[in-house]
C-alpha cells in the first residue's frame, strides 16, 4: 500500500501533466464554457502533455540525480532545458524560452541569453513558475524552496516577475505538500505565510487581491481581476486561487483554472499541482490519469523523488 508522501509526490508531478494535458486544448481561448469542458472531460482520446510538463519533468530528472547534496545546478540544468526544447520542439514553447534555448545551445552562456531576452529587460513569462513544482519535493524548508526556485528560474527568466512567479510558486507546492489533507486548509494562514516569505510589495498585493477573490469570484471574474495570460504576474495568482478555492477537490481546481481562460494548459497545471500535492494522487480522476501519456514514468519519476524528501516531511 502506498505511503503518503508517495501518494502526495506522485499527485503532485502527475497534477502538473494532467493539469496541462488538459488545459492544452483551451490555451488562448478567451472563456471555457461547460459544454467545452464537458467534452474534454469525457473524451477518451490521448492525453498530450506540453512544455510545462516537458521542463518540470527535467527540472524533477535534475533534483533526482543529484542524490546527497539537494541543489540545483544553472550551467547544467540551462543546458538539459535547452536540449528538452530541441528533442520536441513542438510542445508549444513561449517565444522568448525558444530564442533562449537556441541560443543556449549554440554557445551562448545562459546568464547572457536570458538577460538579453525580450529587449534586455528579461521574461517575465509563466516558464520559470510552470515547471517549478517538483523542488517542493527535496526542499527543506519554504526559504529552501524559494532559494532552489530562484535559481532554477535565472536561466530563463530574468526579469524579476518572472522569479519571483516562480519563487511563489515553489513556496506554494511545498506549504500545499507539507499541508495535512485529514484538516480543513486553513486559507487565510496559507496566504500569510506567503506574504510573509514574498520579498516583493507588488506581489503581497497580488496576494491580497487573491483573498478579496476567496469563495464568492467566478472563474471569469477572477480573470478579469488578476488577469489570466502568459505573465507570472497575473497567472500565478490566478492558479493559487484556484487552488484555494477547492484544496480537497482537484477536478474542481482543474475546472476553475479552465474555465477562467487565457494560458489555461500552464494555470491549470500549476493550480492542480498544489491540490494534488495536499490530496495525494487518488484524489485525481483515474479516468483523466488513464489518458495521459507517459503516467507510468511521471509516477516513477514522482517515486524517486519522494524518496528524497526530508524526514520532517
Ligand atoms: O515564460 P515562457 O516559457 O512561456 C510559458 C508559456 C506557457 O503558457 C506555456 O504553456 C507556453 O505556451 O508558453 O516563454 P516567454 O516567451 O519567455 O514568455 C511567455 C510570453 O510572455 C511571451 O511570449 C510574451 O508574450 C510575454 N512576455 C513578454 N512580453 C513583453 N516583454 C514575457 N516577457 C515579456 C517581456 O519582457
Ligand atoms: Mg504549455
Ligand atoms: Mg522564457
Ligand atoms: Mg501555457
Amino acid at each position: 500500500c502506498m505511503s503518503d508522501s508517495l501518494r502526495k509526490a506522485r499527485g503532485l508531478l502527475l497534477g502538473v501533466a494532467v493539469g496541462d494535458a488538459l488545459g492544452a486544448a483551451f490555451e488562448g481561448h478567451r472563456s471555457v464554457d461547460g459544454d467545452d469542458l464537458v467534452r474534454q472531460e469525457r473524451a477518451t482520446t490521448r492525453l498530450r502533455y506540453t512544455d510545462d510538463t516537458a521542463l518540470t519533468l527535467v527540472l524533477a530528472r535534475h533534483l533526482a540525480a543529484r542524490s546527497n547534496l539537494v541543489s540545483v545546478d544553472e550551467d547544467a540544468l540551462a543546458t538539459e532545458l535547452a536540449r528538452e526544447w530541441h528533442r520536441e520542439p513542438w510542445r508549444g514553447y513561449g517565444a522568448g524560452s525558444r530564442e533562449i534555448f537556441e541560443r543556449i545551445l549554440t554557445g551562448t552562456p545562459w546568464r547572457q541569453a536570458s538577460e538579453d531576452c525580450f529587449g534586455g529587460q528579461g521574461s517575465y513569462g509563466n516558464g520559470a513558475a510552470m515547471r517549478v513544482a517538483p523542488i517542493a519535493l527535496v526542499a527543506t524548508g519554504p526559504s529552501h524552496a524559494i532559494e532552489l526556485a530562484r535559481r532554477s528560474a535565472v536561466v530563463t527568466h530574468a526579469h524579476h516577475h518572472g522569479r519571483h512567479g516562480a519563487m511563489l510558486q515553489a513556496c506554494a507546492a511545498f506549504l500545499a505538500l507539507n499541508s495535512d489533507p485529514g484538516t480543513p486548509l486553513d486559507r487565510q494562514a496559507f496566504l500569510d505565510h506567503l506574504a510573509r516569505t514574498v520579498e516583493r510589495t507588488d506581489w503581497r498585493t497580488r496576494l491580497n487581491t487573491v483573498r478579496t477573490l476567496l469563495d464568492s469570484a467566478s472563474p471569469a471574474v477572477a480573470a478579469s481581476h488578476l488577469g489570466n495570460d502568459a505573465a507570472a504576474f497575473t497567472s500565478v495568482p490566478l492558479a493559487l486561487l484556484a487552488f484555494l478555492q477547492y484544496p480537497d477537490q482537484p477536478a474542481e481546481t482543474i475546472r476553475y483554472a479552465l474555465r477562467a481562460g487565457g494560458d489555461t494548459d500552464t494555470i491549470a497545471s500549476m493550480a492542480a499541482a498544489l491540490t494534488t500535492a495536499r490530496t495525494g494522487i487518488q484524489a485525481l480522476p483515474s479516468a483523466w490519469l488513464e489518458r495521459l501519456e507517459q503516467a507510468t514514468e511521471i509516477g516513477e519519476l514522482a517515486d524517486t523523488l519522494a524518496e528524497r524528501m526530508s524526514p520532517s516531511q
